[in-house]
């Protein structure tokens, strides 16, 4: 089975982790000291958000060069060390790989709007008229008023998806094409593991469509599969497409050509706030039912939260709705279409809760990623702005910089709401009693890689007549797993029949659970799961 498949991933901001030289940011030696710590979780796959010299507006998502590190996380060499030291412990690192467009900071985009005939003019897309493109919508709503933005210097306007600051790249010039696969061959010849690929619907554009999931777009990308076959065969492409299954499912390529290894499911993630909230499990097995089937080498990457805000782009508006006002009844936990809070404040800080999405994310179909700091409920800082306030420190002790950082002004602080803060959340009181929440996770990753069942089972819902109840079956060679999930915050009857097994196994424990005839009387406490291996 491709290692990809049943490996649990972990997401790391490289500035919040930990600070090794003092100087107040996250750096690459400082991930170095704490792969100890990764490894003890049970991660398999590290996913470094972008460390390239970046002016930081959107923090390393506008890229100046794609060939280097940032100076605040180390150098080349710092880095080799890193990829040397996770390899070591048989751990995996991806990298971001931000191609739909670079920072305006970046000197082909310096040359391209000082020249008309500089030859990286049409490394970008100008025009004359901003009403091209129409169709294509505004994706950081609250910030962005149109796709393009006038250049004094180019005389031109230019055409960016993202921030005024991000110019994509024009993937209609050949020249572009080849740089990226080049900035990719550079990685990998370091032994990257693969990368997460930024915002790939957007690559090209095409009048009088919306400029998302083009065929120029799927064509480009089944050529850098063809390219990471031949040269890089076992190295991974994990596809960021924040779209509807059906639309996703193209990313994994078709009868024309491969394209990703693995794809997030962004529309599962709302549903299962959506199916928390509702005590009702319909959501989630509605976007299962809407889900195609992808190809055996292939993998969904499920996720609960993530750097940016919970994404309420593929819910219908008033789903939207509901869920701004279920979780995020303050305007300013909202940004653009989602919402910009931490899983655990999202939850009020409910342990039950939290541990029950975390089960569901592990014993649902996919590969599951954690967000750095999820594992022991770190909480978010709603007073920075945009994103910022789900990127705060990494929480490691109960001192006041949290063991993150000797400086006097580390790039900010840990979070200072009360029931968050680093003497009430982190990661030593957490290891040290096994009560905790990172024990919890720590052996749902256990479990999950221990039980093919969990890692490429099918999926088979048991109809119940309490939709409180989420209850669904993960097979897999033999292997039978039985999950239930209480949705509720009442006590409520299993209601699960079991005629075909003779005993019952927690497989979270390892112990004997109750007779499998005596599991319909059973009474699930409020957001009680289980995982039961039937034999
Ligand atoms: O986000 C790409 C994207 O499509 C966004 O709409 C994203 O889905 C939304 O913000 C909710 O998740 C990627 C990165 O994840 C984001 O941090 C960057 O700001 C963006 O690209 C531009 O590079």
């Amino acid at each position: 089975m491709p290692w990809y498949k049943n490996a649990v991933f972990y997401e790391i901001y490289l500035r919040a982790f930990y600070d090794s030289n003092g100087d107040g940011h996250g750096d690459l030696r400082g991930l170095i000291q704490k792969l100890d710590y990764l490894q003890e979780l049970g991660v398999d796959c590290l996913w470094l958000m972008p460390t390239y010299p970046s002016p930081l507006k959107d923090d390393g998502y506008d890229i100046a060069d794609y060939r280097s590190i940032h100076p605040d996380y180390g150098n080349l060499d710092d880095f080799k060390a890193l990829l040397e030291a996770a390899h070591a412990r048989n751990l995996r690192l991806i990298l971001d790989l931000v191609i739909n467009h670079t920072s305006d900071q970046h000197p082909w985009f310096q040359s391209a709007r000082a020249d008309r005939n500089s030859p990286f003019r049409d490394y970008y897309v100008w025009s004359d008229d901003p009403q091209r493109y129409k169709r294509a919508r505004i994706i950081f709503c609250d910030t962005e008023t149109s796709n393009w933005t006038w250049d004094e210097q180019a005389g031109q306007y230019y055409w960016h998806r993202f921030y005024a600051c991000q110019p994509d790249l024009n993937y209609d010039n050949p020249a572009v094409q080849d740089e990226i696969l080049d900035v990719m061959r550079f990685w990998l010849d370091l032994g990257v593991d693969g990368f997460r690929v930024d915002a790939v619907p957007y690559l090209f554009e095409r009048e009088g469509t919306n400029c998302e999931n083009l065929p120029e777009t799927h064509a480009f990308l089944q050529r850098m599969r063809r390219f990471v076959d031949e040269h890089y065969p076992d190295r991974l492409l994990l596809c960021e497409a924040n779209q509807w299954p059906q639309d996703v499912r193209a990313y994994f390529g078709d009868t024309e050509g491969k394209e990703f290894h693995m794809a997030f499911h962004f529309p599962l993630m709302p549903r299962l706030f959506m199916a928390l909230a509702k005590a009702d499990y319909t959501p989630i097995r509605w976007v299962f039912e809407q889900t195609p089937p992808i190809p055996d080498d292939c993998q969904w990457c499920t996720f609960l939260r993530n750097h940016d805000e919970l994404t309420l782009e593929m819910v219908t508006p008033e789903e939207r709705e509901w869920m701004w006002k279920t979780y995020a009844p303050q305007r300013r936990m909202r940004l653009n279409l989602g919402i910009r809070r931490r899983l655990a404040p999202l939850l009020d800080n409910n342990r039950r809760k939290i541990e029950l999405l975390n089960s569901l994310l592990f014993t649902l179909p996919g590969a599951p990623i954690l967000y750095y700091g999820d594992e022991i409920g770190m909480g978010d800082d709603l007073n920075l702005s945009d994103r910022n306030g789900l990127r705060t420190p990494m929480q490691w002790d109960a001192s006041p910089q949290a063991g993150f950082s000797t400086a006097k002004r580390p790039y900010a602080s840990p979070v200072p709401t009360p029931g968050y803060r680093p003497q009430e959340v982190n990661v030593a009181a957490q290891m040290a009693d096994p009560q905790s929440l990172w024990h919890a996770i720590r052996r749902m990753i256990r479990a999950r890689k221990q039980y093919p069942s969990l890692q490429c089972g099918t999926l088979r819902w048991l109809e119940g007549n309490d939709p409180s109840i989420a209850a669904f079956e993960r097979a897999c060679n033999g292997q039978r797993m039985l999950l239930i999930h209480n949705l509720s915050s009442q006590t409520r009857p299993c209601a699960v029949k079991i005629t075909n097994a003779k005993k019952l196994t927690n497989a979270l424990t390892g112990q004997e659970f109750i007779h499998p005839l005596e599991l319909q009387n059973y009474r699930l406490a409020p957001w009680e799961y289980l995982w039961l291996l039937l034999s």
